[in-house]
């Protein structure tokens, strides 16, 4: 049983987790993207997507089409209730996966819609002088366990360079990360794996620390999806068998991380 699995520890917490913190400062390092403008897009979204159920939750976020640009101010400077042309630039990099320099994807999948409730204090900092959750967890797995040669307490989430770096992330990536699709062995001893994951889940920084636009790709490399539910809450993504609708996506390796 794999819940909310963080399998690709060294990827999601460098090129996702902290990436995101990356782009959403500005040039001068302030934060973009505050609470008040998460809020906004999350109620956007819940009013875009709550689907068949009303209940003021996404029903499958996996066929919810929302552009952030829906909540943009029409001056495109910030105000009350829309979000700043700077704002909304960042959401949409933020649903997107996060990419290099010549738009390769680095991590499969980004923040997925419906998850704006939990952005705050995972990829939003209270505090805007200080990093975000996922931004200072980024930070302190690229200080000492991300390369083969920690930099230590000097480097900065700042001094990583995702189109430069993401490379330098594999030798570690093959201590930490649980990603093997090879369950050979596990299948011949009669097992039956189960995988479940929160599809808002943000991608927090704690023992939470997940990614359902990776779970989705590990399944539909070693398995099936089922088809979402409808008329229910809370629901997983999970492996069910043969009767599983078929998703295909590439996602492993990476393409600029793999070693
Ligand atoms: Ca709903």
């Amino acid at each position: 049983m794999a819940g909310a699995p963080a399998n690709r520890q060294n990827y999601l917490a460098t090129l996702s987790q902290g990436v995101r913190e990356q782009q959403n400062r500005d040039a001068s390092g302030n934060q973009v993207v505050d609470a008040a403008a998460a809020a906004v897009v999350g109620a956007a979204v819940v009013a875009t997507c709550d689907g068949v159920v009303k209940d003021g939750v996404v029903d499958d976020p996996r066929t919810c089409r929302f552009d952030p640009a829906a909540v943009a101010c029409p001056s495109g400077l910030a105000a009350p209730g829309c979000l700043s042309a700077a704002q909304v630039a960042v959401v949409k990099d933020w649903y997107d996966s996060p990419r290099d320099n010549r738009g390769h994807e680095l991590y499969p999948g980004g923040l997925p819609v419906g998850s704006e409730g939990g952005w705050v204090g995972s990829d939003i900092s209270t505090d805007p002088t200080r990093l975000s959750g996922g931004g200072a967890y980024a930070e302190q797995v690229l200080r000492y366990l991300a390369f083969p040669t920690d930099p230590g307490a000097g480097y900065t989430l700042f001094d990583f360079d995702p189109s430069r770096d993401a490379k330098k992330l594999g030798t570690m990536a093959k201590v930490y990360n649980a990603d093997t699709t090879d369950l050979d062995a596990f299948r011949k001893a009669g097992g039956k794996p189960m995988l479940y994951h929160g599809l808002a889940d943000p991608g927090r920084w704690t023992a939470r620390s997940s990614s359902p636009g990776c779970s989705c790709c590990r399944v539909s490399t070693t398995a099936t999806v089922a088809p979402a539910p409808t008329g229910s809450t809370g629901r997983p993504a999970s492996a069910t068998g043969p009767s599983g609708a078929r998703r295909r996506r590439r996602c492993w390796p990476p393409r600029s991380a793999a070693a």
